[in-house]
């Protein structure tokens, strides 16, 4: 069995504080009518009880639209609910291992924001990286280094999977880390935070569709 296809556009991450005016589902709804292409479920904080009914929830709410869902961290879990991916950090375990428990047949995110990182990829075993942090992000308290546009554009070429940049991403800069050639956009306040998600995530796609459209 194969994975299911997937398009890294505009990947909504969700962020249980950020969500919380509005609720999980209603903010990945409305993203997802504004044109996110993939959705992931992050949350550090609840228990796995809570984070399964809230990945079952979303589940039902995507499937019938499309739009994979692809759980943070939780690997057990995004199995037992039958979620359409993982995606890990680099302080989550072997991608192998990960590689083993999932199966063929879900999608498998990776994290990586150095060139050693990117070597270091096993082959065959991920489907996508997310590289970043491209700018400083309050979201991400414990994250690494920013690597600023120009260093994401130094690292694409360095590995052939298709790359997701994230970290500080928004209406800003969007068209600048799109024009790097990376094949989309992660975030997690410019949809979450937003007053309107959906309009945010509308004008987001709209840009990243012409950018990419800009591109050479
Ligand atoms: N990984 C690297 S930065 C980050 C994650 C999950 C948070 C990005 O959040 P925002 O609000 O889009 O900057
Ligand atoms: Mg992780």
């Amino acid at each position: 069995m194969t994975r299911p296809a997937f398009d890294l556009s505009l990947y909504l991450v969700t962020d249980p504080a950020l969500v919380r005016p509005r609720g999980l589902r209603a903010t990945v709804e409305a993203a997802v009518r504004g044109g996110a292409t993939l959705v992931q479920l992050r949350d550090k904080m609840s228990d796995d009880r809570a984070f399964a009914r809230d990945a079952e929830d979303l589940l039902a709410l995507l499937r019938p639209l499309g739009v994979p869902l692809v759980v943070n961290d939780r690997v057990d879990i995004a199995c037992a609910v039958g979620a359409d991916g993982v995606h890990i950090g680099q302080d989550d375990g072997d991608p192998r291992r990960v590689r083993d428990r999932i199966g063929p047949a879900m999608i498998l995110g990776l994290s990586a924001g150095t060139a050693e990182e990117f070597a270091a990829v096993p082959a065959g075993v991920v489907d996508y990286l997310g590289v970043g942090p491209v700018r400083a992000t309050g979201t991400k308290p414990d994250h690494d280094p920013p690597i600023g546009v120009d260093g994401l554009a130094r690292l694409l070429p360095l590995h052939p999977l298709p790359k997701v940049a994230i970290g500080g991403i928004g209406l800003a800069n969007a068209r600048d880390v799109i024009a790097t050639g990376v094949e989309g956009v992660a975030v997690v306040s410019a949809i979450c935070a937003a007053e309107d998600p959906e309009a945010a995530a509308r004008e987001l796609a709209s840009i990243i569709g012409e950018a990419r459209a800009a591109r050479p």
